[in-house]
């Protein structure tokens, strides 16, 4: 089964493909990145830079996560993102996604050894 760490990877990293994103990157990403499968995952964040560089937010300053939980870490410089968000008239499986472009300071979870982003908690 694919590890919480891999996963991350899968649903949150794409360093590549920055600065060439167009209109159309979430609906492509979200669906090329198995996220549209049973149902649409309504919000997706991905990060567009190195993946050291997000592992190493989980070494930055400590904040809690949104559920409560005491293992989220905010980076230390702001990174460039896309934020996906499902449009309010799509339907599954059709899912039809907004995409912006963004330079935000990311808060992760992390977990494990090593010690990795497994969870993408929010930007500020
Ligand atoms: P994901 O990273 O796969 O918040 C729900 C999802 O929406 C979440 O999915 C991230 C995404 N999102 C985003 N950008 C935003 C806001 C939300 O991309 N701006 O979560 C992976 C797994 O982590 C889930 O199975 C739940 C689990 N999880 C939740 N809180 C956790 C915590 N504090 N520590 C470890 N795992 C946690």
């Amino acid at each position: 089964r694919e590890s919480q760490a891999k996963k991350f990877i899968r649903q949150h990293m794409d360093p590549d493909s920055y600065p060439n994103i167009g209109s159309s990157y979430c609906n492509q990403m979200m669906r090329r990145r198995n996220m549209t499968k049973g149902r649409c995952k309504p919000v997706n964040t991905f990060v567009h830079e190195p993946l050291v560089d997000v592992q190493a937010v989980c070494f930055q300053e400590k904040v809690t996560c949104k559920d409560g939980q005491s293992d989220c870490y905010q980076s230390s410089s702001s990174m460039s993102i896309t934020d996906c968000r499902l449009t309010n008239g799509s339907k599954y499986p059709n899912c039809a996604y907004r995409t912006s472009q963004k330079k935000r300071h990311i808060i992760v979870a992390c977990n494990g050894n090593p010690y990795v982003p497994v969870h993408f908690d929010a930007s500020v």
